[in-house]
């Protein structure tokens, strides 16, 4: 029996809002966990400090299952990101503690090393499609074996997910609401075959190239864009329609062999079970922090075992370095692991979070410390006070909200 007998939340905001949970058993180990849900940092914070940390005291650190049970079960209200999160950060701070009293990296008690490094992608883009061509070059220089590929579709004033000029990652700016954007799906069906394909004229085929629709299309559309971009063999078109409706991706699939990734928005196996269960995806995107911590991220890819489907879990900016390091450990063990998501974080954020990790040849190691590998400076946290930040919202050029 190892009691925990201190549940803090930290808030911090080095280049974009974290919330961080700290655990500290009664030997003084410390856990680490990543509870940040973008543009909704303080509700998972309320969620753990006024309902999840009084129940963690005098508990025992290692019993984990029993702890995400009794979490998961008990609140009697199960699932949705916010519950799930602070689920997932909880997790994740026991599994620390776990590998740091046995002296073990995380990755060793979840059966050890499946391979050698973990294959990630990184994320390039432009403003137009030379400038995206550049910055792909940028990533293929730097030793990456898989690259996104995003740019600013002409005639629209901005598009989702290109940082501005000079900026290495893209973040909303603070503000008390969200930016509204204007969406337009035509312009963007025409674009996209014509931006990945400038891709794969320069570059060949040499290296894995992925695309992210972010939710926009209807089913219909997605198919048409799936085979649109057979001929450009993508490694997977992600989120191509709004991901709760899962039967939506039995017409993408009748329809095209463009791979199919999707779930950075799910946070339970019950969200994505049709979708591996029927076969109707080829890689499924839960996160760690989303999706209820290593424990049931696990589960969730030993289902998608069973049926052929590989991970390819989100790794945005907005999944704190506590999430990256415990992705890795998960990545670097599981048989069926087909790529991570790494976006990177923003500068600041390497004062507060200090890791282990490490990139070579497009791959990462997450370490042999005990643990995680991944300690939070808690005196550099408290100089980035929180600013609320939000995901931009959509509308149709009518004014109407469009998917996100
Ligand atoms: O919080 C949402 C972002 O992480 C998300 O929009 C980024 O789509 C994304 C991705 O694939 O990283
Ligand atoms: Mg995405």
């Amino acid at each position: 029996m190892t009691r925990i007998v201190d549940a803090t939340v930290i808030i911090t905001a080095p280049g974009r809002n974290y919330v961080t949970l700290k655990l500290t058993t009664e030997d003084g180990v410390v856990g680490w966990g990543d509870a940040t849900l973008n543009g909704r940092e303080l509700a998972v914070a309320a969620y753990l400090r006024d309902h999840l940390c009084p129940l963690l005291i005098g508990r025992d650190a290692h019993r984990i299952e029993d702890t995400w049970q009794y979490l998961y079960k008990g609140a009697y209200w199960r699932r949705g990101p916010v519950t799930m999160t602070a689920i997932a950060a909880v997790d994740v701070a026991l599994w620390d503690i776990k590998g740091k009293i046995a002296g073990l990296p995380v990755y060793q008690l979840l059966g050890g090393a499946a391979r050698d490094g973990v294959l990630v992608y990184g994320h390039a883009s432009g403003h137009d499609v030379p400038s995206m061509l550049d910055d792909v070059a940028r990533y293929l220089d730097l030793g990456y074996q898989a690259v996104r590929a995003q740019a600013s579709v002409p005639g629209l004033e901005k598009t989702y997910g290109i940082p501005s000029d000079g900026q290495a990652v893209y973040e909303p700016a603070a503000s008390a609401r969200p930016q509204e954007d204007v969406w337009d799906t035509a312009p963007y069906l025409r674009f996209a075959p014509e931006l990945l394909g400038a891709v794969r004229e320069r570059f060949g085929f040499g290296f894995h190239l992925l695309h992210d629709v972010h939710h926009r299309l209807s089913p219909i559309e997605a198919a048409r864009l799936g085979r649109d971009l057979e001929q450009h063999r993508l490694f997977w078109m992600e989120d191509p329609t709004p991901a709760e409706d899962q039967s939506a991706f039995r017409l993408i699939r009748e329809h095209t062999t463009t791979p199919v990734a999707v779930g950075e928005v799910f946070n339970s196996i019950w969200d994505c079970q049709q979708l591996i269960t029927e076969r109707l995806i080829d890689y499924i995107r839960t996160s760690v922090s989303h999706s209820g911590g290593i424990t049931h991220l696990r589960r969730i890819f030993a289902l998608a075992e069973l049926y052929g489907v590989r991970t390819g879990s989100h790794g945005a900016g907005d999944l704190s370095p506590v999430s990256l390091a415990a992705a890795l450990h998960v990545d670097l063990s599981v048989p069926n692991f087909g790529i991570q998501e790494y976006m990177g974080h923003a500068s600041p954020a390497d004062e507060v979070f200090h890791t282990s990790y490490t990139f070579s040849q497009g791959s990462f190691h997450p370490g042999d410390a005990p643990g995680l590998g991944v300690e939070v400076d808690e005196r550099a946290a408290a100089a980035f006070p929180y600013e609320p930040r939000y995901l931009p919202t959509n509308r149709r050029r009518d004014g109407s909200v469009h998917d996100w």
